[in-house]
């Protein structure tokens, strides 16, 4: 193994750093070209600009190594306490220019890709996008790390390296087609492998008890089929500020002995399939963003990630603390991003106890003490449970533990309400029926000091509801945080020409402190500070058109209202109900009621999980819907509908600096919170929402006036449902019902009859739990509001500055310093830097 080269009796090898790589343009130039000729070994005949890509991403990676290693040094030489984030996603998209806007090199690299004759954004362009994640919950990760950095927080982001991402979405004939995201195709220059810290992960086997010399009884797992966890390393740098914190993910191996002894067999097919077996469980990220699968493959995601991030926290507490862990917990803490890391809860115990030989006390009042739950949803189909059978073939030794701790826990539970056993049923661990299953969210609750939601409705639904009894055991557990967005990916880095506006007008505080935008609102009563922000925003439009002209065949005029919905396609967030408004435009159009008419162009952009029929559904409507608006000359530039294709983080980049009208949607009380709608109102536009998630709180911090508010409210959803009645409300009112039959007499399916049978089926069902047709009408009226108040521009551009100027909330600077006082209780380590 590479860690045997230095024998430890030797003296260290006195490799020390070179000098501080210089940040000027000569610099940056002079090392562009060693990088380009000499570890790339391209000249000026490589038209490809993926290699300049790749020269000048080690250019700037270069010099983010020694604040790496001066980071990584200060939080070991400083003892301090640490928090680590467990993520089975890492939405990261791009890497590069957030890189360079974070040292303060931006400016001085177009230079100096401009003195070798080289456009900045053609490479920019060329980095794929590190899609490791499916969407709100994965980005979050990523922005929850750039403001651990820019905090000075001494937190380490763990995950797993999937070969492949989430996958690229192509449209034929109107539908979804899935193609593979070999990302790493091309190799990935950030990463740096290191295979000194690599740890065995275990799968099968049984286990047995034995005494050990002092009479305690010892758990061995034995004859388990083992695998390698190796990590690589991302750097994640802070905002001019010296930190580069670490993203470690890990990639699954073979281990050496697996193989050898397979081969000394003789089969060497054979042992280079077990190979494949190994490296299959990091091979690729399940594209479910709200349905629990069940796959033996996903449970060994899971479990590789948790007990390799806890094995390394603990060889590191042992490399400096002995085995000694009474002061652990006050040291460690681990944020759990959503149930999918929690079998971590019960590996820690396997680990404090049949590696290190705690009893069973002291490592439960680790456990309790180190670990901390963040939920992200109430949808009952996406709450994880693992079959009890399977668990125990994959991970013996885990089900074990995870019983004991239940008869722990219930124990607790009946001191607390004696004879109540409903209430033991309910909040098990173990769910009874024909099959057991492992309630993955209750071992979360039961493991960890801290549960929270993500928004303030969430949080409290939470309490009222899902997690009620657990609520009104332990409601010093429960709190709420409101999630955020990180400023400087989005609004300083994909709206420079905004972000330079702000700069100008306020100063450049907003970039570490988003609150600072509260000193715009003034400026929306200045007149020529209003023209300003109208240009900067429809300059932004037309960048969106160029970029989408390429691969969209629609002429799209920058005059129009942009009305945007972005996001995964789910039918609680109810695109539907965006394509009847639309369809009723359409409709308005065809029958000529067209006085005071606003243009506008409706862009929908999502993947949908490869086996969620509904959803691909949706897409082939959306599509059809647009085939027939875009070839109708009757329509003209009145009204457009444009499904954005590959929607993924450097698409938002490019797409919310253009929004006039933000689409949050969702039936209230399904949406935990919702990320997106920030990115939209920091970047200026405007939201059309329901009381749903942060909208509320959205809704709250821009004022009632500058928010186009429409829908039921949660409680009314929840009373609706007795005696919900779509079609008679269909019958009731004209205009949906000419939807509804310009939908099922075909005009959007000419060739393919029947093909939305299931979609109009849904809208007409009593039981539909999204209940689009309950909100329609409010939905339509408050379009009429947005189409009034675009109408005046100036009137519309004084609520833009309002919504950006509102926004200062949602930066993941004040999340993760909420996180940071009331759940990890860090002290920021300041590093000094060139
Ligand atoms: C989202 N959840 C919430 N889940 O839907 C969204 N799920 O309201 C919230 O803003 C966001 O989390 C951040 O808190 C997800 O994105 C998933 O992606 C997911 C992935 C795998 C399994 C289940």
């Amino acid at each position: 193994m590479p860690n045997k080269i230095f024998k430890k009796s030797q003296p260290k090898p006195s490799i020390t750093l070179v000098p501080s790589l210089g940040l000027d343009v000569d610099d940056l130039v002079t090392d562009f070209k060693r990088n380009y000729s000499h570890r790339l070994g391209r000249d000026q005949n490589c038209r490809s600009p993926h290699y300049a890509y790749e020269a000048l991403s080690l250019t700037v990676s270069d010099r983010l190594i020694e604040r790496w290693k001066n980071t990584y040094n200060a939080y070991r030489d400083q003892d301090c306490r640490r928090a680590y984030y467990l993520s089975m996603e890492f939405l990261m998209g791009r890497t590069l220019s957030n890189a360079m806007l974070n040292l303060g090199i931006s400016d001085a690299v177009h230079k100096a890709m401009h003195d070798v004759g080289l456009e900045l954004e053609e490479l920019l362009e060329s980095e794929p996008d590190a899609g490791l994640g499916n969407g709100g919950l994965g980005r979050l990760a990523a922005c929850f790390i750039d403001s651990c950095a820019t905090l000075q927080l001494p937190v380490t982001g763990y995950g797993l390296r999937y070969e492949y991402g989430m996958f690229t979405q192509t449209i034929a004939n109107g539908e979804q087609v899935e193609k593979p995201d070999h990302w790493l195709r091309y190799g990935n220059i950030w990463e740096i492998e290191r295979s000194e810290y690599a740890y065995r992960i275990k799968f099968g086997g049984h286990t047995e008890r034995h005494i050990d010399e002092n009479g305690n009884v010892r758990v061995c797992w034995l004859d388990t089929h083992d695998i390698l966890a190796i990590p690589y390393d991302t750097p994640v740098p802070g905002y001019q500020n010296g930190t580069v914190n670490t993203l470690r993910l890990w990639k699954a191996a073979a281990t050496e002995e697996f193989d050898l002894q397979e081969f000394n067999a003789g089969d060497y097919a054979e042992s280079v399939a077990a190979k494949n077996t190994a490296e299959n469980i990091t091979m690729v990220l399940y594209p479910n963003d709200a349905n629990e699968n069940g796959k033996a493959l996903r449970l060994r995601q899971q479990y590789l990630l948790a007990s390799a991030s806890l094995q390394d926290v603990i060889a590191g507490w042992v490399r400096d603390h002995g085995r000694h862990f009474a002061h652990f917990a006050e040291k460690n803490c681990f944020q759990l991003n959503d149930t999918h890391p929690s079998i971590a809860v019960a590996e820690l115990m396997r680990l404090l106890m049949d590696i290190h030989g705690l009893s069973w006390d002291a490592a439960w009042k680790i456990t309790r003490n180190t670990m901390a739950y963040t939920n992200h949803t109430l949808l009952p189909e996406a709450l994880e449970r693992w079959s009890v059978g399977l668990f125990k073939q994959l991970l013996p030794r885990l089900m074990e533990i995870i019983f004991e701790i239940n008869a722990h826990f219930l124990a607790e539970v009946s001191t607390h309400w004696p004879g109540d056993n409903e209430r033991l049923k309910r909040m098990s661990l173990i769910e009874e029926g024909p099959q057991q299953y492992v309630r993955m969210a209750y071992l979360a609750i039961v493991g960890s000091y801290s549960v929270n939601g993500v928004a303030e409705l969430h949080s409290k639904l939470l309490q009222q509801g899902l997690f009620r009894d657990f609520y009104e055991l332990w409601p010093q557990k429960f709190n709420n945080k409101t999630n955020g967005v990180t400023p400087r990916r989005w609004l300083a880095a994909c709206n420079p020409e905004l972000a330079e506006l702000l700069t100008e007008t306020i100063g450049d505080g907003w970039i570490t402190d988003l609150s600072e935008l509260q000193k715009l609102k003034p400026f929306a009563e200045d007149k020529k500070f209003r023209k300003r922000w109208h240009t900067v925003q429809q300059e932004a439009k037309q960048r969106l058109i160029d970029f989408k002209k390429q691969e969209l065949d629609v002429d799209l005029k920058v005059n129009a209202l942009f009305d945007v919905q972005v996001k995964r396609i789910h039918e609680y967030k109810r695109q539907l109900l965006n394509v009847l408004h639309v369809i009723h435009l359409y409709d308005r159009i065809k029958r000529g009621d067209i006085a005071n008419w606003t243009n506008r162009c409706v862009l929908i952009g999502g993947k949908a999980a490869p086996g969620y029929f509904m959803a691909k559904k949706i897409i082939k409507l959306i599509n059809n819907v647009a085939n027939v608006i875009n070839h109708d000359p009757e329509v003209g530039d009145k009204l457009k509908l444009v499904f954005l294709p590959n929607y993924r983080v450097s698409a938002m980049e490019k797409i919310c600096p253009g929004t006039d009208l933000s689409e949050q949607i969702s039936t209230a009380g399904k949406e935990a919170s919702g990320t997106g709608n920030m990115k939209f109102m920091m970047n200026g536009a405007l939201t059309i929402g329901t009381l749903d998630g942060a909208n509320i709180e959205i809704r709250e911090e821009v004022g009632d006036d500058n928010f186009f508010l429409f829908g039921l409210t949660e409680s009314q959803v929840e009373e609706l449902r007795h005696h919900y009645d779509p079609v008679s409300m269909i019958e009731n009112d004209v205009d949906l019902k000419r939807v509804l039959m310009l939908l099922e007499c075909g005009h959007f399916s000419q060739f393919e009859p029947g093909i939305f049978d299931a979609v109009i089926a849904s809208l007409k069902s009593p039981q539909d739990p999204w209940m689009t047709v309950a909100d329609f009408r409010s939905f339509i009226d408050a379009q009429k509001q947005v189409e009034k108040a675009y109408k005046d521009q100036d009137r519309w551009t004084r609520m833009s500055i309002l919504n950006c100027a509102g926004s200062g909330k949602f930066s993941t600077d004040r999340t993760i310093n909420e996180y940071n006082q009331e759940i990890w209780k860090l002290t920021p380590v300041p590093i000094s830097h060139p």
